[in-house]
């Protein structure tokens, strides 16, 4: 395992008795629609933490905002296949024609300067966060949580990214971490054992939707008929955002 992959696996929030904890689904550079929901919930920064599933940029119009929200304190996020084809450009091995085609334009169009600091940041994303709750731990992937045939344990999860199954196991964990559609696409309700329950995007639904103890929360803020969608951990509370109320409102 190289030192990378031992900082990128999984990072572990504490509980936060003292405030709120929100997950937030695929942003997409639509951060302004972040801003709508924590209006609406009269995020606290002092206390509050927003925790989001990855795919921070690509598509909306304020990707170039990744590297402000993520220097608060208070927003926490996962690595989505977007971040990664980011850096996948920034070691040699991407497809830049792909990623434009995908909403990444804005990225290959920034100075080297703006590129290489962004694709530092965003190198050190990683592919789990844990975080404890009131009511137990919880875990945030991109797209599912990585596990074998027969394995269904969060443990087994953080196990397989590390490395700690070996080579082959974690680069195919770090990709279904990022990409997977395994489980949506068959409705599978099988729980991951030792997590309350575990939040993910990539996948587009028009609603959240739960399988299992699988919450899927990204409801394509990008696209026409879409929202952004967030959840307050505690009460399950879902908040929603839309693009087109907010230009309407121009
Ligand atoms: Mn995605």
């Amino acid at each position: 395992m190289t030192p990378s992959a031992a900082l990128t696996t999984c990072h572990s929030l504490p509980r936060n008795p003292a405030g709120r904890d929100f997950v937030v689904g695929d942003i997409h550079g639509h951060f302004e629609l972040v801003e709508d929901v924590m209006r609406q919930v009269a995020f606290d920064p002092q206390r509050d933490r927003m925790i989001a599933v990855g795919d921070l940029v690509d598509r909306g119009p304020n990707s170039h905002d990744v590297l402000a929200w993520l220097k608060q304190p208070w927003f926490f996020s996962v690595r989505g296949n977007h971040e990664q084809m980011i850096l996948d450009h920034h070691v040699g091995t991407g497809e830049e024609a792909r990623h434009r085609k995908n909403g990444g334009a804005w990225f290959h169009d920034s100075d080297q300067a703006v590129r290489r600091a962004i694709a530092l940041r965003l190198g050190a994303l990683p592919f789990a966060l844990e975080v404890e709750t009131a009511a137990g731990k919880v875990g945030v992937v991109h797209a599912e949580p990585p596990l074998l045939p027969g394995q269904h344990h969060w443990d087994d999860v953080v196990l397989n990214l590390s490395g700690g199954q070996g080579g082959d196991v974690q680069q195919l964990a770090q990709r279904q971490a990022l990409y997977s559609r395994l489980r949506i696409q068959q409705r599978d309700v099988v729980p991951v054992q030792g997590v309350r329950s575990v939040y993910v995007g990539h996948t587009s639904v028009p609603e959240p939707m739960q399988l299992g103890n699988v919450v899927y929360l990204d409801t394509g803020c990008s696209w026409a008929d879409g929202k952004l969608s967030a959840i307050e951990l505690s009460s399950g509370m879902i908040i929603t955002a839309e693009y087109e109320q907010l230009q309407s409102s121009w």
